[in-house]
């Protein structure tokens, strides 16, 4: 069982036997596990989107039809699709048929457009895109055609929703009920991936150059999902809301969705983040867990002051993602009612969180400390020597469910992944006396916008293009509450000429990707190696915008 996929770079074959050893690893597929928890919990309900309910049993039996359809499609062990669909019942009903029979995901947030779906598919080689026939008055089916005839590509479109059109495969009607389920459930066992096969790629705006697939294994996922809803008190009580989009780490595996159902709870839906929609939701449902990012935390936090609905049965808002303020750390669980949780995690793998019964002192002013007894953490200065505990320094990670390199990125993973296999973070933190992490600062080349994270090489590729630039560097500035927006310097060619509304007119990259203040210089300040100096870079643009205030 050992992996074969040529694009991901597997642990050492004693660590991984010590990772079994030690229970982290159980040596069974994620969909195995989908029909434990129907077992455990067949009637009780899974999953609230909207005004449909759907049960543990009826979750896994949809799962596995879909899982058998797509085999008819010519989809098995080891295909990638590229999966752009909304939160909701319809994810997770594919999510678990892929992992019922070794698909793997790519999970594309519903923001992305041409460029990030071609290469997300292009980097792991797709078979497939799935998205909804439309969604927020954007005609994604058409989007997906544009990807899947352009270039030498071939991808097959599957299609939620009534729309779909001719050449395009329809979703719904694959995840009807099966008529025979207990027979499809022995068929879909013999094709069960192995446990340590690559399980599902996530998105990573990664610490240099384009974003990254992170491979994760269906073992290293669960114990991830399983360990986190440990230290994050879930059990069948637990009802989690999914607030942010169920693309991201954060919400699918910390605990979130796969942490609820491995406990029991039931998973809800929010059709969107805004406090309007979010807060009648908790109420009818009576949630009592669920995680956000500071500047959705900052909304609530407003809004929770002005509104009346009953939030009593929220216990625990876990916040993470980006730099949550010590001072407005404190309002979060005064005005919400609910305990605070710091998350500092990331789809690489290692995954930090504040106790629910630590004091305040360390859940204000820290981001926690890791879930696993085996997570390998060290803190480096730039010669990577150890730092002096307490002293701020690069943030190096090991561990049972930290990736020891990303899909297919040989070049990169050189930089990124020390040669006996640490994840350098690009993150810069320091060690509390009490043993947890805070976070200082950073290194790596992206910009944290309100927790989504854009490779800065994305951004200047997209501007690089434009006849009249000669150079560009995107460097984060601040945001009263995104806590960093994207600013774009620019050395223009002789007699160019550049505004910022031109800037944003491009299409086919993500809307957040987009810069938001542009700067245009005579010459971008460089290191003693030749490359822009982005440090120097902020610093400039910060006092322009002194001086012109
Ligand atoms: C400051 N920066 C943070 C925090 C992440 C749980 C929670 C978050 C993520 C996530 C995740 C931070 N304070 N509390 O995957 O499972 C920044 C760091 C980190 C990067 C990772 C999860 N929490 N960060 O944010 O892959 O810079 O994961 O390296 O999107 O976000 O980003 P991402």
């Amino acid at each position: 069982d050992t992996p074969t996929d040529p694009g991901m770079v597997p642990w050492p074959a004693d660590q991984a036997a010590r990772y079994t050893a030690a229970g982290h690893w159980r040596g069974r597929p994620l969909g195995h596990w989908m029909w434990t928890w129907a077992r455990r919990r067949g009637p009780h309900t899974a999953v609230v989107d909207g005004d449909r309910r759907i049960s543990y049993l009826e979750l896994a039996r949809r799962a596995d039809a879909l899982a058998d359809h797509l085999l008819d499609h010519g989809l098995g062990n080891g295909d990638k699709i590229v999966v752009q669909l909304p939160g909701g019942w319809k994810y997770l009903t594919l999510f678990f048929a892929c992992q019922r029979i070794g698909v793997v995901p790519v999970l594309a947030l519903m923001a992305h457009r041409e460029r990030e779906l071609a290469y997300f598919a292009d980097l792991a080689g797709a078979k497939a895109l799935v998205v909804p026939d439309e969604f927020n008055d954007f005609d994604h089916q058409e989007l997906a055609a544009d990807v899947a005839r352009d270039g030498d590509r071939s991808l097959q479109v599957f299609v939620t929703g009534p729309g779909c059109r001719d050449g395009h495969v329809a979703l719904d009607p694959l995840m009807e009920m099966p008529d025979d389920g207990e027979g499809l459930r022995g068929k879909l066992n013999a094709l069960a991936p192995g446990s340590r096969q690559l399980a599902l790629l996530l998105l990573s705006g990664g610490t240099t150059g384009m974003s990254k697939l992170v491979p994760r294994t269906h073992d290293d996922y669960e114990y991830n999902a399983r360990r986190s809803a440990e230290v994050s008190g879930f059990g069948p009580g637990t009802v989690y809301l999914v607030v942010l989009p169920a693309a991201h780490n954060f919400p699918l595996g910390s605990p979130g969705i796969l942490g609820t159902l491995l406990s029991g709870g039931r998973v809800v839906f929010a059709p969107s983040p805004r406090p309007e929609v979010a807060f009648p939701l908790i109420e009818r449902e009576r949630v009592t867990v669920t995680s956000l990012v500071p500047s959705i935390a900052q909304r609530w936090v407003e809004a929770a002051a002005v509104e009346s609905y009953d939030l009593s049965c929220l216990h625990v808002v876990q916040v993470g993602g980006s730099v949550l303020a010590p001072e407005f750390a404190a309002r979060v669980g005064a005005a919400l009612g609910c305990t605070l949780q710091q998350v500092y995690g990331m789809a690489e793998g290692l995954l930090n969180y504040t106790r629910l019964d630590d004091p305040e002192s360390v859940v204000l002013r820290t981001q926690g400390r890791p879930i696993s007894p085996d997570d390998e953490v060290r803190i480096v200065d730039e010669f990577r020597r150890p730092v002096p505990p307490g002293t701020p320094g690069e943030l190096q990670a090991r561990g049972p469910y930290t990736i020891r390199g990303y899909y297919a990125a040989p070049e990169s993973n050189a930089v990124t992944f020390t040669s006996d296999g640490w994840y350098r973070s690009g993150d810069i933190v320091r060690m509390h006396p009490t043993g947890n992490l805070v976070v200082e600062g950073r290194i790596k080349d992206v910009i944290n916008r309100g927790g989504e994270k854009i490779s800065a090489t994305e951004v200047e590729a997209v501007v690089k293009a434009l006849p009249q630039v000669a150079q560009a560097a995107a460097i984060p500035v601040p945001d009263p509450v995104l806590g960093e927006r994207i600013c774009v310097c620019v050395v223009l060619r002789p007699g160019g000429d550049l505004t910022l509304d031109e800037l944003r007119r491009e299409d086919g990259v993500a809307k957040y990707k987009i810069p938001e203040q542009l700067e245009i210089f005579t010459d971008l300040p460089l290191t003693p190696v030749g490359k822009v100096d982005k440090k120097e870079l902020c610093i400039l643009v910060e006092r322009r915008r002194g001086s012109r205030q």
